[in-house]
């Protein structure tokens, strides 16, 4: 079994609603961080890795298929130095996390994000709605001890440089913590 003291470097969840800027923090703070770290853009290895069931036309989306998406995840999050993006985070079991970021963005400007990005309405406004009833966050709480959740705001660039100033402090923390 894997727990936070066998790894070498932390394993940090990156969630939010789509478009909120998961991807975006995962690269800055690859850049950025002290010890190495693989963004796994969740979404894309689905597809990649063909780690689905089926593609849902009408949402434009591919139904997961968990057990397969846990298997392939579980040795690479057992080494740790692992960015998990995704707009979902309980199905990661809680002895893999060393942090929890959800990212929260005003719901006008993540109509405009989505749009732009080219969703269906009905898939811009599902998503809109998730973000103002904070399905993602209350996910997120629901499945991790609260000192490991941070809920943080990404509206502008300065939002994501000091979210991610942020995240590599806790970085040199957990190593100090750890002896890493
Ligand atoms: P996600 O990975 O959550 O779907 P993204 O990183 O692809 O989101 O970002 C979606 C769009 O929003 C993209 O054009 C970059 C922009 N964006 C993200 N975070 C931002 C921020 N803090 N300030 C300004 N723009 C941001």
């Amino acid at each position: 079994m894997s727990s936070s003291t066998s790894r070498q470097a932390p394993v940090i969840v990156i969630t939010g609603t789509p478009g909120t800027g998961k991807t975006t923090h995962a690269q800055l703070l690859v850049e950025e961080s002290p010890v190495p770290l693989r963004h796994i853009n969740v979404g894309e290895w689905v597809k990649q890795k063909e780690l689905y069931e089926e593609y849902d036309e009408d949402w434009q989306s591919y139904t997961v298929d968990e057990d397969k998406l846990l298997d392939e995840l579980e040795p690479i999050t057992s080494a740790g130095g692992v960015i998990l993006d995704w707009h979902t985070s309980d199905i990661f079991p809680e002895r893999w996390v060393d942090l929890v970021v959800v990212l929260r963005c005003d719901h006008s400007q993540l109509w405009e994000r989505l749009e732009k990005r080219g969703y269906p309405l009905k898939k811009v406004q599902e998503n809109n709605e998730a973000e103002i009833m904070e399905v993602v966050l209350d996910e997120a709480r629901s499945s991790y001890a609260p000192e490991i959740v941070v809920e943080l705001k990404s509206e502008s660039t300065e939002d994501l440089e000091s979210n991610v100033a942020r995240i590599v402090q806790w970085i040199d923390a957990w190593k100090q913590d750890h002896g890493a």
